[in-house]
């Protein structure tokens, strides 16, 4: 089953505005050094890294309005959203390494609107401990981060949920969120309104890692772009304590492996991000290789005999 992949090209957005912790800024660079661009490159994929992307400084303020740092937000967003249409637009697939995930607003913006202009379904895959489903009024925090889903769903700010074009970006039921297991009291009134498809850690627990991403596959067919949006900390702590906020009881090594092997056997996957990566809180770059590991099986390296 070895397949042909698309040209593949990296995006680094070296930053943590949307966070609550420093040092996400230093993602990109951890998942370069970790080996990302030679493990792709060894999988057989024409790979182009167009480096690091340029924005305004953290000035690491409090929240005003229920928003840190909306306007430097929107300014990240925007060269994300520029960067992922013009590798999307020379048909090639996007990976935005992150940077924290308030990032998605612009990468999964660029996507949604390719897809529309070229006929495309699109799905998107949100694994993460996080809903990211907060607004201004709901989010205990502030950091913009805990917002983009909402943002792409049409629900937040102006300049966030119009920053692609014409709100919303993509509809509710284009998302399938895998590995929930935090969620504010606010924010899950929300998720429950607007009725997003959400497999929790005890749902995963319940049915198995396998029947859930049958479940988060279902509809897909040959006009679908898959985006998956990987949030680091999706996977449990104990193989990923390089984050800035490890949420106990995430997936296992073997089941996030199962769950990239699964995305890789599709054959749809369009666009990746990697975000969150902390290596200021990590042990010598071991998360970073983790996920370097896992992006290896999302591009068909499997770990049995099937090639
Ligand atoms: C919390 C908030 C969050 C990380 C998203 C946490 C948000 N729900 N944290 N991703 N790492 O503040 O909105
Ligand atoms: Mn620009
Ligand atoms: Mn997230
Ligand atoms: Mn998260």
């Amino acid at each position: 089953m070895s397949r042909i992949y698309p040209p593949v090209s990296l995006i680094g957005a070296p930053t943590d505005i949307g966070a609550g912790k420093r040092g996400a800024g230093l993602g990109p660079d951890a998942l370069r050094i970790a080996g990302l661009p030679e493990a792709l490159r060894a999988r057989g994929i024409d790979l182009e890294d167009i480096g690091n992307l340029a924005g305004p400084a953290n000035p690491w303020q409090k929240p005003v309005d229920g928003f840190r740092h909306l306007a430097e937000v929107v300014a990240w967003n925007r060269e994300v959203y520029e960067a992922s249409t013009d590798v999307l637009e020379r048909g090639r697939m996007p990976i935005l390494l992150g940077g924290d995930h308030c990032l998605a607003i612009g990468s999964i913006g660029a996507v949604a609107r390719h897809c529309q202009r070229i006929g495309k379904k699109l799905r998107i895959l949100w694994l993460d401990a996080h809903a990211d489903f907060n607004t201004h009024e709901e989010t205990p925090s502030g950091n913009i981060h805990g917002m983009p889903v909402a943002c792409l769903c049409g629900i937040g700010p102006r300049e966030l949920t119009e920053l692609s074009g014409p709100s919303p970006a993509i509809r509710v039921d284009a998302v399938r969120q895998i590995g929930i297991r935090s969620v504010d009291a606010g924010e899950k009134r929300l998720v429950k309104q607007h009725g997003l498809e959400v497999y929790d850690m005890r749902y995963i627990d319940e049915l198995g890692m396998k029947n859930v991403m049958l479940q988060a596959f279902e509809g897909l067919d040959a006009d679908t772009h898959l985006h998956v949006s990987f949030d680091v900390d999706f996977l449990d702590p104990s193989i990923a304590p390089g984050v800035g906020t490890t949420v106990p009881g995430g997936p296992n090594y073997r089941e996030a492996q199962l769950v990239m092997e699964m995305i890789a056997d599709t054959g749809l996957m369009g666009s990746l991000d990697i975000m969150e990566l902390n290596p200021l809180l990590d042990k010598r770059n071991r998360t970073g290789k983790v996920a370097v590991d896992l992006v290896e099986s999302l591009f068909g390296k499997s770990t049995l005999m099937r090639d």
